[in-house]
């Protein structure tokens, strides 16, 4: 069942009546001669210039993971933790709500799940959705309880026919996990989505770590109201550290499609991601999972500790991914967390932002996953201006102009030299953030490096540079993606934390792309078709507004040649405050069945 195209242009005309008039830069003023005098630029100021376009952001406050994303019956939800008090993280958090038909343009719910009982009095912290059979979606959560004990909990919907699963009620059988049996109670958290084994039970995993192994333990349940904690823990890693946020899911070998998180099966292969408290990096293992059983071996090209394979080797945290049937499809959904300095996220009123959803499928080498933003993001695109077969030699900047460069999409694809030039690789160059902060933009290579200035100012006093590099490897070409922010501002207390990650791609046809989105503080970059993601959050001092600029670049001694660029203005996504009744949901979803 799905909502009708009726409904959905209606949403579409309210979108657009806003869109234009919510684009403007508003005469505001930021200039090379303003950086000395910084501390009196008005934080009003900058506070509209950083707050993002069409990324998911509140209108104020603290936010941080994403919470039970689902697709009901029409209607994408995404939950969040959400501090209604302030812009720093508190004890009080809760879930807000917001609903979507696109996960582009959203409807702002009153708050889910919020402190009430005595099992969530002390925080209801992040947690997960399931659709059981009979269509009815469950969260489980976890709670703080009185004594500072995490626990987990369960909550349905009050009414299922309210189309917008509005209100949300806690059942008082709750806690129906706790930390008992050795299980630390300040580490038992962040439930998963269940899934179903051929047995009948469903099962879930809750993140913790004995000492310093971080484990998923593992739960099964008949009827997910009485869960029984299994012998051992579904995967455990010695040396990780606390895992936060768990997630386990099916992806096919044979495909981009996705699957639900139920299914197994010969062309299936399985994907546990965990967040690491101590370092707050992602890392993912691929590997295989015995239903019977209950065990899960990461392949060997996993490496199953901090140095494993990451979403996105940037600020991207908390993730977690749902089966979207409508499109059959797997989503991804991560808090971006911040580099401003807490002061200032308190004088901007808000922190946090959502990464756009992507598409995740397995990469046809069977070793790692492949992301894309969600196509329903293009809808935003405008203005288009466009670059083809220019060359780029050593020193050249090419101003990219036309569009709005602080909200844009870029899709640029390069092609390479003969990579007989190509320097040497060092096998000592294990970490490829610490090779990108030694080989920052400026420094002169030979292939690269190449590729986008973003939010850069005249004058380049400040830019966020993200390029490759290529290197000649013992056996292979080796291509090493950065986004540099070293100069990406002239203020001094934000965090200008270089990322980087290897571009596993085969160079051989001589092609490299890379697409960027780029929105006020946000650079959220796809390498190598979106093999290697980097996600940046930069806070500019002049290089923002009408005063932000966009440049291709070249600063190796080889030329390379931009085959093709495409960028785009992007309008901003719309945050519908006054929700379409339920009755007028209700009927159109009543008409299409
Ligand atoms: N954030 C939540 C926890 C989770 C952490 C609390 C990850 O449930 O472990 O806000 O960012």
């Amino acid at each position: 069942m799905a909502i009708s195209k009726q409904f959905l242009s209606v949403l579409w005309v309210l979108f657009f009546c806003y869109c234009f008039s919510l684009f403007g830069e508003n005469g505001v003023e930021a200039s090379h001669e303003h950086y000395p005098r910084l501390e009196s630029v008005t934080t009003s100021i900058i506070d509209k210039l950083y707050r993002t376009g069409y990324h998911f952001q509140p209108p104020q406050h603290w936010i941080n993971d994403p919470n039970g994303p689902m697709y009901y019956n029409g209607v994408y939800h995404l939950f969040y933790q959400y501090n209604p008090y302030g812009a720093v993280w508190g004890n009080n958090i809760v879930w807000a709500h917001s609903v979507s038909t696109d996960m582009i343009n959203w409807m702002p719910l009153k708050l889910a799940i919020f402190p009430s009982k005595p099992f969530d009095i002390n925080g209801c912290w992040s947690g997960s959705a399931t659709i059981l059979p009979g269509n009815k979606p469950v969260i489980l959560y976890t709670g703080i309880d009185p004594d500072n004990r995490q626990v987990q909990n369960i909550a349905f919907p009050k009414n299922l026919s309210d189309p917008y699963l509005t209100e949300w009620e806690k059942p008082d059988y709750n806690p129906i996990m706790e930390p008992i049996d050795g299980i630390n109670a300040g580490s038992f958290r962040d439930p998963t989505t269940a899934w179903k084994g051929p047995d009948g039970l469903w099962r879930i995993l809750v993140g913790s770590e004995t000492g310093k192994r971080g484990e998923a333990i593992l739960y099964r349940s008949k009827d997910f109201e009485h869960w029984v904690k299994a012998n051992h823990p579904l995967h455990s890693s010695e040396g990780t550290g606390m895992w936060e946020c768990p997630d386990f899911y099916p992806v096919s070998k044979r495909g981009t499609h996705g699957l639900d998180t139920s299914f197994n099966g010969e062309d299936v292969k399985h994907v546990l991601k965990v967040s690491l408290y101590d370092t707050k990096y992602e890392y993912y293992t691929v590997g295989r999972y015995m239903h019977e059983n209950d065990v899960y071996v990461p392949d060997k090209t996993s490496a199953d500790n901090s140095t494993g394979l990451r979403y996105d080797y940037g600020k991207f945290y908390a993730s977690k991914t749902f089966f979207d049937d409508a499109k059959t499809r797997r989503i991804l959904w991560a808090w971006m967390n911040e580099s401003d300095s807490e002061r200032d996220d308190i004088s901007k009123g808000w922190a946090g932002v959502q990464a756009i959803p992507r598409t995740v499928w397995l990469d046809t080498n069977g070793k790692q996953l492949m992301q894309w933003p969600i196509a329903e993001v293009e809808t935003l695109r405008r203005k288009q201006v466009d670059l083809d077969n220019k060359k780029l030699k050593k020193g050249d900047l090419v101003h990219i102009e036309g569009i709005i460069a602080p909200q844009a999409d870029v899709e640029v694809e390069f092609d390479l030299p003969s990579l007989e030039k190509a320097e040497i690789f060092d096998p000592s160059w294990v970490n490829p953030q610490i090779l990108c902060s030694q080989k920052e933009a400026h420094v002169e290579g030979s292939i690269g490096p190449f590729g986008l200035f973003v939010l850069a100012s005249d004058g380049l006093d400040e830019y966020t540079a993200v390029f490759f590099r290529i290197f000649k490897a013992k056996d292979k070409h080796m291509a090493l993606m950065c986004s540099d922010q070293s100069r990406s501002s002239l203020r001094t207390e934000v965090d200008k934390t270089t990322y980087g990650g290897f571009v596993d791609v085969d160079l051989k046809d001589g092609k490299l792309s890379l697409r960027t989105l780029i929105d006020r503080s946000i650079v959220e970059s796809f390498g190598g078709g979106g093999i290697t993601c980097i996600t940046a959050r930069v806070y500019p001092a002049i290089a923002v507004g009408t005063q932000a600029r966009l440049y291709a670049f070249n600063y190796g001694s080889e030329t390379v040649k931009i085959s093709k660029l495409k960028a785009w203005s992007m309008i901003n996504a719309q945050t519908l405050k006054e929700l379409p009744s339920s009755d007028t949901v209700q009927m159109e979803l009543e008409n299409e069945t």
